[in-house]
């Protein structure tokens, strides 16, 4: 049988991820993220695949390849979280766990990032964690799609 593949989707501005507000988003950039969470899939006997965009549609093209190819996805929707019904309309055509995902935690920021299109299409949200979710998110989607 073919190794299980969670598929973590990064949104809007995430590739800037340790070039600016450090104070908010940490020191770890993107790549050393999916570093990390590679190691340790590898451990868990899973695989990871890491997709960036700063569009939509792009993101979108991602949720539904996942259909086919990946038993779990993580998402971080960045600022698409609070707006995107089309995300939202994605991920409910996807039949795997789904973890939604924030290095910050929204609720302790403006009231505009309160609301997520997200969240109640996933089967768990994080959030507040830093970079260190990824590694969390990773460790909870193999345990799950491993369980399955
Ligand atoms: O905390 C998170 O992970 C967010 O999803 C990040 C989004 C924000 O709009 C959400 O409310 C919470 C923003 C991502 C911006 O990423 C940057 C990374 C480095 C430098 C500047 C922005």
């Amino acid at each position: 049988m073919s190794v299980q593949e969670i598929l973590v989707i990064n949104g809007p501005n995430l590739n800037l991820l340790g070039q600016r507000q450090p104070e908010i988003y940490g020191h770890d950039t993107l790549a050393s993220i999916e570093d990390k969470c590679a190691e340790l899939a590898r451990e868990l006997g899973v695989s990871v695949r890491f997709g960036q965009s700063n569009h939509e549609g792009a993101i979108i093209d991602l949720i539904h390849e996942a259909r086919e190819k990946s038993a779990a996805i993580i998402i971080n929707a960045g600022a698409y979280t609070h707006t995107s019904i089309a995300i939202h309309d994605a991920l409910k055509t996807f039949d795997g766990y789904i973890i939604e995902l924030h290095i910050s935690n929204p609720h302790a920021r403006e009231e505009f990032r309160h609301v997520s299109w997200i969240s109640s299409v996933a089967d768990a949200v994080m959030a507040g964690a830093g970079a260190y979710g990824y590694e969390l998110a990773t460790r909870l989607a193999a345990e799950k799609i491993k369980a399955d």
